[in-house]
């Protein structure tokens, strides 16, 4: 039955052996984080079973109530990958600060920066929500790790990936080799390669934003949207409109479909709503290794340094004609194009 499957674990010993100066900590740091996800998906796939949706009655350092899943991904991960040896820090969506290697425990050389839980807000309703992660090399050279190992830009992430729990459970990688995505079968409760070599297209059909923001954009945010709403069946519009509200969800049916992510900056938020270290960074580096592209409307997201561990950035994501296409309303250079507003 599974004659020709290949298994996460299998596949990171087959990546391993391409280069001979790999010592398999860093193997190791992905399979504990695909352990982690195991446990996670276990709980959100019972959720609505065993009581554990609701509020926890508190809140998270962003002032967003918690909800219980929120907590239990957050503890698990930290205490899978906490307790590796592989670690020097971690930081989460989660913690206002750092998060040490538990006291006694040895310090390993890599670090990483993860949202638990994103798209918390659709747990209640069975939308699909993921874990996002990215795994760096530490800066510091002794002790634990600090906000310094943290606090590094997007191009000089090891790995990059993301969990997506739903209809099928999928964790998608890239170490800068190709980004491969695996399906979870829990009956024998391992993860095989279902999409190797990732390639997302270089123009979509599909463009993904919360419109209910459209009156706080910036000119060329709402010339962009609204371009492509007209009807030119030369340049393949009108797009089709796809938004879930769970980033890993849309990004991930974009970078297999074709399309693009956006959340802008606005009048209300000018860095918008998404983190850099855990959100935009790694999806980034998985959009750029599909051949894809990510820019907060000026630059690379890859080359953003953030000055703390969960400052924001706008997000443009995806095909790289579409995220190119975007940048040049952003920026404004392309008065000449005239786009139809609707009023209505
Ligand atoms: P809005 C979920 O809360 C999240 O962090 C991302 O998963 C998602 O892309 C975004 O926020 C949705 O935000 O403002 O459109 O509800």
């Amino acid at each position: 039955m599974y004659s020709r499957a290949v298994t996460l674990s299998q596949f990171l010993q087959q990546e391993e052996r391409l280069h001979p100066e790999a010592t398999g900590e860093f193997t190791s740091v992905l399979m504990d984080i695909a352990l982690a996800s195991k446990m996670i998906n276990r709980e959100v796939v019972r959720a609505g079973l065993v009581d554990v949706l609701g509020f926890t009655g508190t809140e998270n350092v962003h002032g967003e109530k918690v909800q219980k899943l929120d907590v239990f991904a957050h503890q698990t991960i930290t205490r899978v990958l906490g307790s590796t040896g592989q670690l020097a820090v971690l930081a989460s969506e989660e913690d206002e600060d750092v998060i040490p290697v538990p006291e006694g425990q040895p310090v390993g050389k890599y670090v990483v920066n993860f949202d638990p839980l994103d798209g918390s807000s659709n747990i209640n309703a069975n939308v699909n929500i993921g874990t996002i992660f990215s795994v760096l090399p530490r800066v510091t050279r002794r002790g634990g790790g600090t906000l310094k190992d943290c606090l590094q830009p997007g191009v000089r992430q090891l790995c990059a990936g993301y969990v997506m729990y739903g209809s099928s459970t999928m964790l998608v990688y890239t170490t800068g080799h190709g980004v491969h995505g695996f399906t979870f079968e829990p009956s024998i409760g391992e993860y095989l390669l279902s999409h190797p070599n990732i390639h997302t297209p270089q123009r979509g059909r599909t463009y993904s934003v919360n419109e209910g923001n459209y009156s706080q954009w910036t000119e060329g945010v709402k010339r962009y949207v609204d371009y492509l709403k007209v009807d030119d069946d030369a340049t393949g519009r009108p797009y089709s409109s796809r938004y879930v509200g769970s980033l890993v969800a849309d990004f991930h049916r974009n970078l297999l479909y074709g399309g693009i992510f956006l959340y802008p900056g606005d009048r209300k938020n000018r860095r918008g709503k998404l983190r850099v270290l855990y959100e935009a960074a790694p999806l980034a580096l998985i959009a750029e290794e599909a051949g894809g592209a990510a820019t907060d409307g000026e630059r690379r997201i890859l080359e953003i340094s953030p000055a703390s561990l969960h400052e924001r950035t706008p997000l443009f994501l995806g095909s790289p004609d579409d995220v190119r296409e975007c940048e040049t309303f952003v920026q404004g250079r392309n008065p000449a194009i005239t786009v139809e507003r609707r009023t209505h």
